[in-house]
């Protein structure tokens, strides 16, 4: 199918299986996710602002600029970042729904940005007001080139957004003085901190200019020489420096820096096409998937480095799961998902927003996790901002952005990813509108209906993603079920002449199941799981008064039941209950350790489990809480 006037970034890439669509193309307009992005537009973005006042990171804008003689403020060389990746939010949020007073906090904020660069092109507030001699003297940790990064992304959004060109403009100034300085022949290094990759590939595709996506590949060719520094028991692997990138068959070290690069690298295949640039990526997958995600999503298994494990060192209670990495997730996975369009790689998006995604975030908006635990005995609670605040503004700028990953279209048609209300408008090559509405109550409830608003009868595929979570699906076109419908690559093809009126519904049926890790996951052996559709499930202290959690047993043969809890945390959400047990343990009284006695000799008490979505936990308070549940 030929889809015209698409501006989006990922549109056309050379080597995609299948191509973006302009963001502002496609609304949420009712349920699950139109909700977040309601709070995130209402109260995420306007506290990002305040949080960006009070920690004085603005304000080391208004310094370096000379409108202000104050010290550098945070601890971090990076704070700058923060900025870049709530002006980015910004920019998705004004492309969907332009607003003067967020365009004008915007623009103001743009003047400091600009005002603060050095003549030469140079910004990053820490090295101009701290250390003004030593630029680009520690590119391991000085995250000058990951500021550098953010900003490219901000500047390549905000001129989409808007049409204007100042920001882009200080990021083409700098980009130009990072070409100056380093490549073959000048300065041979990069960043400690990946970023910079993606982010050049951005500027390219913004501007068209050959050079950045040039340096983007430079980048990625001078990583591997075993030189950064590493942090802690972590050497060069740390910052993914230890092997070059075409030769990784792992994923290793710190798991935010591993996420970018591989988005990265991945942006360049698909620019270029390089088979091996892809099949490292593929490898990495795997490795990741077969042994080093969480549940949730989540990545990171140690605190030292925030760092990926080994296999299966995925611990429940000290696991990071950094809200960013599960972000990174998602941008690496929807480029794999263009590459290559296969649903596994959609199946792992959604599985990260529903889950160590959103977890990140409270129901209110305005507090986030930066680590995310799967077992917390109590005492854990989200903050309004951070020291290293990198998380919050990384979730604002996902959830403005979040309707881009819903579809996508090649000449053949149009694929669906990710399910939600909302509705897409396309303009054809043949000058006639293309128009899709969908209806559900995803991810509470697998009935989705498809509708075609506006078409011109020609035939095309419409694919709707088969999530891997689900086993007998079902779908009619026009009421007419699609018996054996073609599955290409986990996704159901309805290939016709569709017409305005077509009606598709697919029925994804949604029961709640145990889910197992594998045996040699040490840390939840013996224990499960529970999720229904895409949403991970957690049992909280709030839901069992007067019970340790970590007492619980659930039993693996009685059914489950999704109940929907009208307001719980703010929205209402579908609750698991589940018959279970509390162990008694007053024969431990004052034992740490004893003869091993019979197994299961400990007595159990009935009691009514009550599972909620694991994105919800902590909204009630500091609660204990557990997401693997050893059996009864
Ligand atoms: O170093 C920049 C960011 O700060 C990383 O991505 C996060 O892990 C946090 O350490
Ligand atoms: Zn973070």
């Amino acid at each position: 199918m030929h889809i015209s006037k698409l501006t989006s970034t990922e549109a056309h890439l050379p080597f995609a299986r299948w191509h973006g669509l302009p963001l502002e193309s496609v609304r949420l307009s009712a349920g699950f996710w139109a909700a977040w992005q309601d709070t995130n537009r209402r109260v995420t973005l306007p506290h990002g602002l305040q949080m960006l006042e009070q920690a004085g990171t603005l304000d080391n804008f208004r310094v370096a600029a000379g409108f202000k003689d104050a010290p550098y403020r945070g601890a971090m060389t990076f704070h700058d970042s923060d900025v870049y990746k709530w002006l980015e939010a910004v920019a998705y949020e004004l492309q969907a729904n332009p607003d003067p007073v967020l365009r004008q906090q915007a623009d103001e904020v743009i003047d400091l940005v600009a005002a603060a660069q050095q003549p030469d092109g140079y910004l990053n507030t820490y090295y101009q007001l701290v250390e003004p001699q030593s630029r680009w003297s520690d590119l391991d940790f000085g995250h000058e080139l990951y500021c550098a990064g953010h900003l490219f992304e901000a500047a390549a959004a905000y001129t989409r957004a808007t049409g204007t060109t100042r920001l882009l403009d200080v990021a083409t100034r700098f980009a130009d003085l990072l070409d100056a300085t380093f490549g073959p022949g000048k300065r041979e290094a990069t960043s400690g901190h990946p970023v910079v990759e993606l982010a050049l590939v951005k500027l390219y595709r913004a501007t068209g200019n050959a050079r950045y996506l040039d340096l983007a590949r430079f980048f990625v060719d001078v990583r591997g020489r075993g030189v950064m520094r590493g942090l802690g028991w972590l050497k060069s692997e740390y910052h993914q420096d230890r092997v070059p990138v075409r030769e990784q068959d792992i994923v290793e070290g710190h798991a935010v820096r591993a996420m970018y690069l591989n988005a990265g690298v991945t942006d360049l295949y698909l620019e270029t096409g390089e088979a091996a640039l892809l099949a490292a990526m593929q490898r990495q997958w795997r490795d990741m998937t077969g042994g080093k995600m969480f549940v949730t999503g989540g990545l990171g298994s140690q605190y030292e480095g925030e760092a990926f494990g080994d296999a299966y060192e995925l611990p429940s209670d000290q696991c990071y799961c950094e809200t960013c990495a599960a972000i990174g997730n998602v941008f690496w996975n929807w480029r794999m998902l263009l590459a290559t369009g296969e649903a596994r790689f959609a199946d792992l998006i959604e599985r990260a927003l529903f889950n160590g995604v959103l977890s990140g975030l409270s129901a209110a908006g305005d507090s986030f996790f930066y680590i995310n635990p799967l077992l917390s005995r109590g005492g854990y609670a989200r903050q309004p901002w951070y020291e290293v605040a990198c998380c919050p503004p990384n979730l604002m700028r996902l959830l403005a952005s979040l309707p881009q990953y819903f579809m996508s279209h090649d000449d053949g048609g149009l694929q669906v990813h990710l399910y939600g209300t909302g509705t897409a408008q396309l303009a054809l090559e043949s000058g006639q509108p293309l128009t899709l509405s969908m209806q559900t109550d995803y991810p509470w409830d697998g009935k989705i209906e498809l509708r075609i608003d506006e078409a011109d009868g020609s035939r095309w595929a419409l694919r709707l993603r088969r999530p891997g979570w689900c086993t007998g699906a079902a779908v009619t076109v026009n009421g007419q079920p699609v018996d054996a419908p073609a599955v290409e690559a986990g996704y159901i093809v309805l290939d016709r002449a569709w017409q305005p009126g077509d009606v598709v519904q697919l029925d994804l049926p949604m029961e709640p199941t145990l889910v197992e890790a594998h045996p040699r996951v040490d840390a939840v052996r013996d224990s499960v799981s529970i999720q229904r559709g895409p949403v991970v499930y957690c049992v909280e202290e709030a839901d069992h008064p007067g019970v340790n959690v970590m007492d619980l047993r659930l039993d693996e043969n009685a059914p489950l039941r999704a109940v929907w809890r009208e307001g719980l945390v703010g929205r209402g959400a579908m609750v698991v209950e589940a018959s279970g047990a509390v162990a008694d343990l007053s024969a431990w009284d004052g034992l740490l350790y004893r003869r091993a006695g019979k197994r299961g000799d400990l007595p159990l008490r009935p009691i009514t489990l009550v599972a909620i979505p694991y994105h919800a936990w902590a909204n009630r308070g500091a609660n204990a809480m557990r997401v693997w549940i050893p059996r009864a």
